[in-house]
Parts: C-alpha cells; sequence; structure tokens
C-alpha cells in the first residue's frame, strides 16, 4: 500500500497519461488558461466482483490514505455496481470504484474473466502499484471482441486492466471558466470529440452536479493474435452545485455515470 496520497494520484497520472495523450493536451490547455494547477473532482477505477481482486481490494488502497467510503451506486443493465470515496482533505480527488457483477453474465464470460483473475498474485492486490499496475494476463483480440458483444466493460478491462480510466476536471475550481458549457466549447474549438451518450452534458443544477467527458483515445493494444487501436481512456469535466446547506454535492449520480461509462465504448 502506499503511504503518501500525493505519489498515489502522481503513479496514477503518470500511468494514465502514458495511454491517453488527449488528456495531456488538455491538462495543458486548460492549464495555460490559469496559473494555479488544475485541481481534479475525482478519478475512477474498474474491476470485477470476484473476491481476489473485488472493489474493497481496491478500495483499501484509499482508506489507508485517509479515505472513507461515502456512496453507492447500482447499475442494472451494464451489471454493475459501484462506490464513491472521500478524502478528509476536499482537495484530494474523490474516488469512484466499480466493478462488474460476473455471476450475473454468461457462463462464457465468466470463464474468461476467471481466467484473467487466476493470473493475478495474490500479492500483486495489496503492492503499491496495483492501482495502475494494468493487465497481469494476456488475452487475444478474439477473447476481446468476444467480451466486446457481451460487456464494454469486461472488454476494456481485459485490454487495460488496473489503472485510473480517467481523470476529471473540476471546473469549480479553474480560474477563467464558471460553467460546464463554456469548458466543453473551448475542447470543441480545439478539435476534441465529447461523449454524446445521453447528451453533451450529464447531469442538471437540479441533480447538483453536471459532467462531460471525452470519448477515449483509440490507442494500440498488442493482443496475443495481433496488434488492435481500441479505446483507453478519457477525461472528464465536473461542475458541481450547494446543497441546502450551502456545501457543494459531493456525491455522484447514477444517470449520469451510466452514460459517463459510455466514454470508453468502441466507436
Ligand atoms: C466510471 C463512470 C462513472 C462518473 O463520474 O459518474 C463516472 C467509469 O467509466 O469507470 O466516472
Ligand atoms: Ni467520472
Amino acid at each position: 500500500m502506499h503511504t503518501n496520497v500525493n505519489t498515489l494520484f502522481e503513479n496514477l497520472w503518470d500511468n494514465y497519461l502514458a495511454v491517453t495523450p488527449s488528456a495531456d493536451k488538455i491538462h495543458d490547455l486548460l492549464g495555460s488558461t490559469q496559473k494555479d494547477d488544475i485541481i481534479n473532482d475525482h478519478i475512477a477505477l474498474r474491476t470485477f466482483n470476484i473476491e481476489k481482486v473485488g472493489l474493497e481490494k481496491l478500495a483499501a488502497h484509499f482508506l489507508a490514505l485517509g479515505y472513507t467510503e461515502c456512496g453507492e451506486y447500482h447499475f442494472e443493465a451494464k451489471k454493475l455496481y459501484a462506490k464513491h470515496y472521500e478524502h478528509s482533505d476536499p482537495n484530494q480527488p474523490k474516488v469512484f470504484i466499480s466493478e462488474l457483477l460476473v455471476e450475473k453474465c454468461s457462463p462464457e464470460l465468466q470463464a474468461i474473466v476467471t481466467d484473467m483473475v487466476n493470473q493475478i498474485d495474490e500479492s500483486a492486490v495489496t503492492a503499491d502499484n496495483f492501482l495502475y499496475s494494468g493487465t497481469h494476463w494476456q488475452v487475444s483480440g478474439e477473447t476481446y471482441k468476444q467480451l466486446l458483444a457481451e460487456s464494454e466493460y469486461a472488454a476494456w478491462m481485459s485490454a487495460w486492466g488496473y489503472r485510473a480510466n480517467h481523470f476529471t476536471v473540476n471546473i469549480n475550481m479553474l480560474a477563467k471558466f464558471d460553467n460546464i458549457h463554456d469548458v466543453n466549447q473551448a475542447l470543441k474549438d480545439a478539435g476534441f470529440a465529447l461523449n454524446t451518450s445521453g447528451g453533451e452534458v450529464k447531469g442538471s443544477p437540479e441533480v447538483l452536479l453536471e459532467q462531460s467527458s471525452t470519448l477515449a483515445d483509440d490507442y494500440a493494444v498488442m493482443f496475443s493474435d495481433g496488434e488492435l487501436r481500441i479505446p483507453s481512456c478519457f477525461y472528464e469535466f465536473a461542475i458541481r452545485y450547494p446543497k441546502a446547506d450551502g456545501e457543494l454535492y459531493t456525491g455522484f449520480v447514477a444517470a449520469s455515470a451510466d452514460k459517463i461509462f459510455e466514454s470508453t465504448n468502441v466507436r
């Protein structure tokens, strides 16, 4: 386990940028509009609900660094379950961790995923670098496509494994932007494609959270039977609104999250 929360996020960031060149460019673009560093609203990680690597195993890395469990979310159609975590320091990113409910999937998918997870060394799961350790298995492009036909999420995991699938810019903390529409326009003007599933902006001031995201970059992955260009990771933008008590809402919105997941869909 990491002993320092900043080091953990630096490692997650570097590992994420390595396969998400658009995020590096967008970070520069938004960063050039202000003198202070960009603050992250949250990051997200994915896994399978298999004991060895279930979401609690990922969460343990954050609990050890001062995070606490805050909310839970259900995604029936996608067969996903998620929880979010917050740090006592509000400037530390929130963490959204989801898991695929493997037993709800086909026997074929279950067999492939079980085989992948069996190849993970037990000790790797608690190691410092687990959350940015990528895959611990090798699948074929055939298997990737087979998973894709049933679950985009399972296919993404088979190719990318353990890493932040996105970082999220905290729009509230940007100096030159005060709404999500202007952020989206600046990104589109610079040529970046946004996820339009459920509309460019997910959520509303009424649900106290608005979000948008890029479409994941296309990135070449070497499978056991050759290379394929597939979606890697994406960048998200979030603006939060105050609750009745005046404090900003800190949770997530399941209906919006459902669409954000689709930022890694194959186009
Ligand atoms: C997480 C999708 C949900 C949000 O902010 O609602 C999410 C994922 O794609 O793994 O990030
Ligand atoms: Ni997100």
